[in-house]
């Protein structure tokens, strides 16, 4: 597919820069700092060897916990051209799960922003096999992991050139993690020539990015949307990439949009709705912008006609996964449908099958089934959810279910399954269930996904407390911040009812259509 080389290693999307004499362009800009492709080289050149230095084995991992600076490009093509595989973690993973990220992954060494240091520190002693945090980004605030190493004076001390391991097309290059349904996330793995390919499917038949073109992705590079908007897209044309650390509040984007002015903005309905209503917005020039994308959750019209009217943009819909790596079903910004996902991406087959296994028509709803080169080929150490989900053909099962109408476009009509999308992002209702079930002072509870007036859903819990001596509003916040802390903070109830007893079936168990209507 697309002429990805059989000798590939994926830190060309970056070094081939400079093989194309683009050396003095800009590669990244933003708050922290700017940087040209030949300086991005070189740093993360000086990376690769860094991580060298430490003994690790080709194909090791490295667990990356960064927020978008200049480091996190720099480390990452740094970990790939020397022959590592690096993990991408969300930052907000609290450090039970951060724990779980390291003993499933094996990773000896993790690469933090010095702020996330004390995440580290409730894990270090625990049963990892980490032994070496690389802290960049400022000084280590702690120094619970044996061996800590500071990036400041480290890394000058290493060659600014390094050579590409000599890996395979088909090689791990690194890996990303979904949610689990009863809290074990599963480790999406992805090959050497997957970026290039979403590249040559996606951004060069939707986006078609050009020098001089600034994208910016609210969603950060950790999610596998955010990774490709990015790192992979711009650099693979030798266009410029604005990382904006830190929460990202509407003035911050803005602010960034006025200063930086990117010409090509990536959010998802959620953003894009705050963003619309915020203070500032009327007053922001959005005039950099040529481009508006979203994916992750169905846009609404009144999204989609609130951006227009305060940017002039129209924004275009598109629909991916972390395991195809990015986005195979996708509007063009010359030929949309309101309410649709959108078309085929070419690069990718796209199926909709009834639960009988046959392909539908067009009008008739079906599970939708994407193959393409980017899929991942497994998901790690799970050989269970791996083979629910991928087939030996390189087809993935999306549990989405769709229509397709006569002109090719999908429409999105909910999920085979109970998993559901916050904020664009997974969860199971029943992951957070087992979740809140585990505190003292509940004594029984269910969590439902619920449809907002806009399309996008949302997560209730029912809550049977042990005593009845309780303050809602506090029990409510206090039952919302252990979830926070348990399981990522997106996956907190947003409404939590509190009743005597939930509504049971005839054999006692919870009555679901019930509780809907509590
Ligand atoms: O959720 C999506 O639509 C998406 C798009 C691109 C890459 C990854 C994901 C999950």
């Amino acid at each position: 597919g697309f002429a990805i080389p059989q000798a590939y290693n994926a830190s060309r999307i970056l070094f081939d820069n400079l093989a194309h004499g683009r050396g003095d362009r800009l590669a990244l800009t933003g708050p922290a700092g700017s940087r040209s492709y030949a300086e991005l080289c070189a740093d993360a050149s000086r990376w690769g060897h860094g991580f060298q230095s430490l003994g690790l084995r080709r194909g090791d991992r490295i667990l990356m916990f960064l927020d978008d600076t200049p480091a996190y490009p720099a480390a990452f093509f740094g970990a790939v051209r020397a022959g590592y595989v690096p993990l991408l973690i969300n930052t907000l993973t609290p450090s039970d799960l951060l724990q779980f990220y390291l003993s499933d992954s094996g990773a000896s060494v993790a690469v933090t922003d010095a702020e996330f240091c004390p995440r580290f520190d409730a894990v270090a002693r625990k049963d990892t096999s980490l032994r070496t945090l690389v802290v960049t980004n400022g000084p280590a605030a702690n120094h619970a992991v044996p061996d800590t190493v500071i990036t400041a004076q480290w890394l000058q001390g290493f060659s600014t050139d390094l050579a590409e391991a000599d890996t395979h097309r088909n090689e791990m290059a690194f890996w990303m993690y979904s949610s689990g349904s009863t809290g074990r996330p599963k480790g999406i793995v992805h090959l050497q020539h997957d970026m290039a390919y979403s590249e040559a499917a996606f951004a060069r038949n939707v986006l078609k990015l050009k020098a001089g073109d600034i994208c910016f992705s609210v969603p950060k590079i950790f999610f596998a949307y955010g990774f490709g908007n990015s790192i992979t897209f711009p650099f693979s044309v030798g266009a410029a990439t604005l990382l904006l650390p830190g929460q990202p509040k509407p003035a911050a984007i803005f602010g960034a949009i006025e200063r930086f002015r990117p010409t090509a903005f990536f959010g998802l309905p959620t953003l894009y709705t705050a963003l619309t209503k915020a203070d500032g917005a009327t007053s922001t020039d959005f005039s950099s912008l040529r481009l508006a994308l979203s994916a992750a959750e169905v846009l609404s019209v009144e999204v989609f006609n609130g951006w227009k009217a305060l940017t002039g943009l129209e924004i275009v819909e598109g629909l991916g996964s972390t395991e195809a790596l990015h986005i195979y079903l996708s509007n063009r910004p010359e030929r949309k449908k309101l309410g649709a996902a959108g078309l085929r991406v070419p690069g990718y087959e796209i199926l909709l099958k009834d639960k009988d296994g046959r392909e539908v028509g067009d009008n008739e709803e079906g599970i939708l089934w994407v193959r393409g080169d980017s899929n991942t080929p497994l998901y790690w150490n799970r050989p269970d959810k791996s083979a629910e989900t991928i087939r030996d053909d390189g087809w993935i099962y999306t549990g989405d279910r769709f229509v397709r109408d006569s002109d090719g476009f999908h429409f999105f009509r909910g999920r085979a399954d109970d998993l559901i999308k916050i904020s664009g992002q997974w969860v199971y209702p029943l992951e957070v269930e087992l979740c809140l079930i585990e505190h003292p002072d509940i004594r029984e509870c269910a969590v439902f996904a619920a449809e907002l007036p806009d399309r996008r859903m949302t997560l209730k819990a029912v809550v049977v407390m042990n005593s009845s001596a309780f303050d809602a509003a506090e029990a409510t916040k206090m039952l919302q911040d252990y979830v926070k802390a348990k399981l990522l903070p997106y996956k907190y109830p947003r409404e939590i009812t509190f009743i005597d007893e939930l509504p049971k079936t005839g054999t006692g168990k919870i009555d679901r259509q019930a509780l809907m209507r509590v």
